[in-house]
């Protein structure tokens, strides 16, 4: 007798499912342009209609997916994208691409996932498989999203439709490992879940790895990006610990790094910026936290990282000081704002916190970044400068917050009064140049 899995996995491995994306941000949208090009029919739905008119008229906002690569799939009528959520009244296969951002008080927001689901409940349907793809804590699949679904209905999961977890691994901008070669965990909430959507992605992705339950998937993806947060965390420590032992923490990390084996290589900074990365671990955290567990690595690192802004101002003051200056009247250009080189992402970026704490100093605080023109943040905005040769040599003290590849560092040196380097952008670490103080 043919089952459900049966006819969805043919229908799958024939490219001939309806493949629904919610959610075309830097995760969704390259995805819906892989699957289009294997050959799958796709329709994105995003609430966004800005959004839907570019991509309906092939062009992208996304620059790791052009436009000439979109053009094609909605030409041929392989991708077609909608703010129509009753799309999803004929989909076989839907990939949940959402948003997981923290609220204010710092607990998980999980609304987009939430409205996603249920707009997607009122479609569910026999012979449907879904995979939520957004970042969250274990257990968010089982318990939220699968509730969700199955609340107004008496469908079976693993039966009549199959769920499952998948974690994004996009790195905008990467181009050695894509959303087509990335090996891509999936786990589902019963074993046919796992098969089932592994078949699905395995029609598109170069290398999916099925594992046996979405608490698994769900948590390989915050190790991944607990294990960078811990790390920097204790990298930041090592230099507070080398300041104080009047050691360049910089020299110490490339002296551990040419050890072959055992030894991963971070490097210090400012503090912790990004989308993922402060964000991810403290989505373990607060569900750890629900069990009576203190997830105390998190904790500390998180708390490292977030002084780090306080730290580097600290050392703008020792600069300054220097020179018998204070930071209250004091000039202080900073120099990149992004969260990390060679972008123009600003999101949780540490620049905004060390401009907002020096301007409470009383500073006069600029910025200069080639990549973001205005910064706004609380209650001040800036815009970035127009001469820089003329905002170095007019500060007091210049503190290098990003290290954009394209800055000639060696002129921001001689042009300077004094340099904070944050980033051992200089490559005057451990203090050998009488103007730079490094971290
Ligand atoms: N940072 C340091 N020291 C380091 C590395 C990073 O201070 O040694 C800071 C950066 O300046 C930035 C923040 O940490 O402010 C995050 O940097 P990141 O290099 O982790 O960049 P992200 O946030 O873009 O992280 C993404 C993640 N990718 C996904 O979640 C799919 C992360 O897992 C990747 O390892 C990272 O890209 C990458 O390697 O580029």
């Amino acid at each position: 007798m043919t089952t459900t899995k049966d006819t969805l996995l043919q229908k799958l491995e024939a490219n001939e499912a309806k493949m629904v994306v919610l959610g075309l941000g830097y995760v969704g949208l390259p995805l819906a342009a892989v699957f289009g090009e294997s050959g799958f029919h796709v329709t994105g739905i995003d609430p966004d209609k800005n959004k839907i008119d570019q991509l309906q008229a092939g062009e992208s906002y996304i620059p790791d997916v052009p436009s000439a690569e979109i053009k094609p799939l909605v030409d041929k009528g392989q991708f077609r994208s909608s703010t129509d959520f009753a799309e999803l009244k004929d989909a076989d296969a839907v990939s949940i691409c959402v948003p997981t951002p923290l609220r204010k008080t710092g607990d998980p927001d999980l609304s987009y996932i939430l409205a996603a689901t249920e707009d997607l409940a009122q479609y569910l349907h026999p012979g449907m498989v879904i995979v939520l793809e957004s970042t969250t804590y274990p257990g968010t699949t089982r318990e939220l999203v699968l509730d969700k679904l199955t609340e107004n209905n008496d469908l079976e999961v693993g039966k009549d439709f199959f769920l499952a977890f998948s974690p994004e691994r996009v790195d905008p901008g990467r181009e050695d490992w894509t959303t087509k070669n990335m090996p891509k965990v999936i786990g589902g909430i019963t074993p046919d879940c796992s098969e089932v959507a592994s078949a699905w992605y395995g029609q598109a992705l170069e290398n999916v790895v099925m594992v046996s339950s979405a608490e698994v998937a769900e948590m390989a993806k915050l190790l991944e990006n607990t294990f960078r947060m811990v790390n920097i965390g204790l990298v930041n420590e090592m230099a507070v610990m080398c300041d104080r032992l009047g050691v360049d923490v910089w020299e110490v990390i490339d002296a551990a790094a040419t050890k072959p084996f055992g030894f991963m290589k971070f490097t210090p900074g400012p503090g912790l910026g990004g989308h993922c990365i402060p964000i991810d671990p403290l989505y373990l955290s607060w569900k750890l936290k629900s069990l009576n567990y203190t997830a105390r690595f998190i904790e500390l690192a998180s708390e490292i990282n977030t002084n780090m802004p306080r730290y580097v101002v600290d050392k703008v003051q020792d600069a300054l000081n220097q020179h018998a200056k204070s930071l209250n009247g004091s000039h202080i250009l900073v120099l990149g704002a992004a969260y990390k080189p060679d972008i123009d992402d600003l999101r949780e970026s540490p620049a905004l916190d060390v401009i907002g704490l020096l301007r409470e100093k009383q500073a006069t605080v600029s910025y200069h970044d080639p990549y973001i023109p205005h910064l706004s943040h609380e209650d001040w905005a800036l815009d970035s400068v127009d001469d820089l040769t003329a905002a170095v040599k007019d500060a007091d003290c210049v503190c290098i917050i990003t290290n954009h590849s394209n800055y000639d560092y060696a002129a921001i040196v001689e042009a300077a009064k004094q340099v904070v380097d944050t980033r051992n952008a200089t490559g005057h670490s451990g203090n050998t140049h009488p103007k730079v103080l490094s971290l």
